[in-house]
């Protein structure tokens, strides 16, 4: 290549290295950045290291026992803190509200549908989340789907389920469960749409923070890395999920809490308000606490904290601590 003072400019081999876990879908969501960035930035060679985190390694205990915070973030971090990497792609929703000094959320993704999915034994094909026979086993360990469902349907009965989106899959097709709720953005992405039985009305479950979308996180004021990781961001769902995530991070909720969001523009061009709606539930579905804030979309902590407050206001606070304590795994 030549420099305008024509004189030969040395080629820089510039790379970058991505942390990633080593599921099925992390893979299919890592190498989907991999290839966006190589698109953008045809010279650069990029790399990824797979691993697995605590929480792909402890499959025993139920997720909300674990009680930790970062369980399927730590490992990556770590490589981006001692320059082994230099972005980590995470499920957003998996990504805690407070990160490790040093670290930031860089970008977030275009989000697919964030709603949860019903799947079904095939013994039950013909029937809906509603119409499921008494007694039901719905094999799930997100405390947030639990408090809900069993809020609507109280016939129904919860079982723990652990491991990745395809053991649980077998789970269910072997005839441990009922019915699976999974993210319908991770079935989709794993190329299993068709398993979706019906997509859960936010008016019975909302979803997790952040769901469906992909956040990448990056060592903090590394001005290389974020300049060519910009073309990942997707500023709508990026201005929806900083309303949810300032939600979740005021009610100093974890990854396993039983609270559930819902976000949407009020004009169809994702501009001017934005409307968030949240719940929190007690766990046995008895009293569950809902409302909606809209603010301008331009700001959208302020939406997510106003609605945190608000739901505060209505005994949001005494339900989290009571679950806190019931949850928090033995000192
Ligand atoms: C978190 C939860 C779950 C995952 C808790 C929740 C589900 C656990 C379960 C924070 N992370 O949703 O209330 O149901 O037992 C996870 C999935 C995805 C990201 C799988 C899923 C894929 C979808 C996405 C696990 N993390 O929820 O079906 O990108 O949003």
């Amino acid at each position: 290549m030549t420099s305008p003072t024509g004189v030969n400019a040395p080629t820089i081999q510039a790379s970058l290295r991505i942390a990633s876990r080593r599921s099925q879908l992390a893979m299919v969501q890592t190498h989907w950045v991999r290839d966006a960035l190589q698109q953008a930035h045809p010279g650069l060679e990029i790399s990824i290291e797979a691993m697995a985190t605590q929480g792909d390694k402890i499959l025993d205990v139920a997720l909300a026992k674990i009680g930790d915070k970062g369980l399927f973030t730590k490992e990556l971090e770590a490589q981006m803190l001692v320059d082994r990497a230099d972005i980590a792609v995470h499920s957003l929703k998996d990504l805690p509200t407070n990160l490790p000094d040093g670290l930031m959320l860089g970008c977030i993704t275009k989000r697919e549908d964030p709603a949860d999915a019903l799947v079904v034994h095939q013994r039950h094909r013909e029937h809906t989340l509603a119409t499921l026979p008494e007694g039901s086993v719905v094999g799930t360990s997100s405390l947030r789907r639990l408090a809900q469902l069993r809020h609507h349907y109280p016939h129904l009965r919860f079982k723990d389920v652990r491991g990745n989106v395809i053991t649980r899959l077998e789970k269910l097709d072997g005839g441990d469960f009922d019915c699976l709720i999974l993210a319908a953005a991770g079935l989709q992405r794993l190329g299993l749409g068709d398993r979706i039985h019906e997509l859960i009305d936010p008016e019975i479950s909302l979803h997790a923070v952040g769901q469906g979308a992909l956040g990448i996180e990056c060592r903090q004021g590394d001005t290389a890395v974020l300049e060519r990781i910009a073309v990942l961001e997707h500023r709508p769902t990026a201005l929806r999920c900083h309303a949810e995530r300032a939600f979740l991070r005021q009610l100093e909720g974890g990854c396993q809490v039983p609270i559930g969001v819902n976000s949407r523009f009020a004009e169809p061009d994702a501009s001017g308000e934005l409307v968030l709606t949240g719940m929190v539930a007690s766990l046995d579905g008895l009293r569950l606490i809902r409302d909606s804030v809209s603010g301008p979309a331009a700001d959208p902590e302020s939406i997510g904290e106003a609605l945190a407050h608000r739901l505060r206001d209505q005994g949001a606070g005494q339900i989290l601590e009571e679950i806190f304590a019931a949850v928090r795994p033995e000192a």
